[in-house]
């Protein structure tokens, strides 16, 4: 009974050195892209540092370039209005959750893209330094959406 007891306790500690030692290096990790975003700039530093502390992998993207999603559903964009950093070259994976194909097409035309129904494809659109970038869907003109750079 008591063997049991202290086999018990000794696993519990076993167990809870494992935790501390992964949270210790979770906390080394995410301190490390913190320090490296606010290296940039101070206003983009808060959520570049907050990307890389919530996965390590993607924390290098998170300096120069940043992603969005937008899922297409009953002929609308999901969200339609994003926003993106000013000089930056904004990454958009789009779902095409329809049946028709739709596209993404910068209202200027220097990127479209067709995406068959039940695809997803990725963007790449280079964003000024203020303003807004329009998009639409060239086979539906009632589809459109806006980025906002800020
Ligand atoms: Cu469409």
């Amino acid at each position: 009974m008591s063997g049991m007891k202290v086999k018990l306790l000794v696993a519990v500690m076993a167990l809870g050195l494992v935790a501390a030692a992964c949270s210790s290096n979770d906390a080394g990790s995410g301190g490390g892209g913190t320090s490296g975003g606010g290296g940039s700039t101070g206003t983009t530093g808060g959520s570049t540092g907050t990307t890389g502390g919530s996965s390590g992998s993607i924390g290098a993207a998170g300096g120069g370039a940043s992603a969005q999603t937008i899922s297409i559903k009953d002929f609308a964009f999901h969200p339609n209005a994003i926003t993106g950093a000013a000089g930056t070259t904004l990454s958009i994976t789009i779902t095409n959750n329809d049946s028709p194909t739709h596209s993404f097409t910068l209202d200027d035309n220097s990127v479209s893209k067709d995406i068959p129904p039940g695809q997803s494809v990725t963007v790449a659109v280079p964003l000024p330094d203020s303003g807004t970038v329009g998009w639409h869907c060239r086979f539906h003109p009632t589809m459109t959406g806006t980025i906002t750079v800020g």
